[in-house]
């Protein structure tokens, strides 16, 4: 795929702004996407903002669908924020289409665009600050889950087909192995073990899935931190970004992804790893935040594994990024050698951290149990 860059006049043209443009630079922090904020200057009043994304072509096959699934689960959620008597504008995402009427726009190089309005006076943090914050994200992700509760999950497409399956991304991770067709394994024979010693723990939540004991949902599927807008205001979690994987799924993916990425005190990829840890105190307080948010919805079952959740989102997307270094960086964008390695250590780190304290957590959970 070209750089986005390359068709982005193109693209520009293809919209209806409402008001010259006046310029579009990168945005924001996202792993899979290229993203670009657009300023335009309506005669009338200050500079109005837009996010334009070509969507990642690697992750998604099926744009037509993705967008599909978007639109529909905007449109359901703008209803019941409307009958809850808040703010569409703000609350929901809301696509804006081409002028040529259809659900995004295919440019020359087959690059597929969308466009969406700037939620404005909100803020996208990368790191849970405080622990107000992190509670904070947990309600709106929890409420997430509740307003799609009645979403008739069937219609969905699998944008990504095997995307929390864990047993598949470890079926995968060991081909990439087996290849080695870059010679890196050597570079990483202890996050290999590190993945070889948890087989059975891939299959902890699909067993139960399988089992009968937890039921799929309408799931966000990727709920890091800096998917949630928060009102700069009042810091309450505002609008649920990056709905590419909203698919059916099991709760214990969207809480379990949250804890991974913000119940620490350091980036992603963080390289010295003496800074990497779980944060227990934060894991409690999403855990009550997250809860009270899906207001009591959830089993006994599936918020007594919710500590899997946290571990094999973890464990997974640490899988994920190994696989991605073995195979030469085609999935994450990197900005550094290694890059996808650093990811990784950092993510087998945590896990590690809640094997160590998963008394604690199992304790935690317990007090929510009914
Ligand atoms: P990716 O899948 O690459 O993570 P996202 O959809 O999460 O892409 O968008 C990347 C970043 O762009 C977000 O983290 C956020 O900062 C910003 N962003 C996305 N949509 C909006 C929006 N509608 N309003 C304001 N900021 C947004
Ligand atoms: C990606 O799109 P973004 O940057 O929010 C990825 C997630 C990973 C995450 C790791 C569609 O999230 O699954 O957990 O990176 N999204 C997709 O930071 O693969
Ligand atoms: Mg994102």
């Amino acid at each position: 795929m070209v750089q986005a860059e390359q068709t982005l006049q193109e693209v520009l043209g293809a919209f209806d702004f409402g008001a010259p443009v006046v310029g579009a630079i990168r945005y924001g922090c996202g792993h899979i996407n290229d993203t670009f904020v657009v300023h335009t200057q309506p005669e009338d009043r200050c500079c109005r903002r837009f996010i334009l994304q070509r969507m990642s072509a690697a992750a998604f096959k099926h744009p037509d669908q993705l967008m599909e699934n978007i639109i529909g689960v905007t449109d359901f959620l703008g209803e019941q924020i409307k009958a809850h008597g808040g703010d569409r504008s703000r609350e929901a995402m809301e696509v804006i289409r081409p002028r040529n009427g259809q659900d995004y726009y295919t440019d020359s190089q087959g690059g597929a665009w969308r466009l969406y309005p700037f939620v404005e006076g909100t803020i996208c943090h990368q790191a849970a600050d405080t622990p107000e914050l992190f509670a904070a994200s947990g309600r709106a992700f929890g409420r997430f889950q509740r307003l799609l509760a009645d979403y008739p999950a069937d219609t969905l497409y699998e944008t990504i087909p095997h995307f929390h399956d864990t047993e598949d991304r470890l079926a995968k991770f060991k081909a990439a192995v087996a290849e080695d067709k870059l010679g890196r394994a050597r570079d990483c024979q202890p996050e290999i073990d590190f993945v070889l010693a948890r087989e059975a723990d891939c299959s902890v939540a699909l067993n139960a899935m399988r089992e009968g004991k937890l039921p799929l949902r309408v799931t966000h599927n990727d709920t890091k931190l800096n998917n949630v807008l928060m009102d700069d205001k009042t810091g309450e979690g505002m609008c649920i970004i990056d709905l590419d994987t909203v698919m059916p799924g099991l709760v214990l993916y969207d809480f379990g992804d949250s804890i991974r990425f913000g119940a620490n005190h350091c980036a992603e990829d963080e390289t010295d790893l003496s800074k990497v840890s779980l944060d227990v105190d934060l894991f409690a307080v999403y855990t009550k935040a997250f809860l009270e948010g899906t207001g009591g919805s959830l089993t006994n079952e599936e918020i007594a594994m919710l500590p899997w959740g946290a571990k094999l989102m973890t464990l997974e997307c640490g899988i994920r990024f190994l696989t991605d270094y073995l195979v030469g960086d085609e999935y994450f964008h990197i900005s550094r050698e290694k890059h996808n390695l650093d990811r990784c250590r950092t993510q087998f780190k945590l896990v590690a951290d809640m094997e160590a304290r998963w008394a604690e957590l199992e304790a935690i959970v317990a007090q929510y149990r009914k």
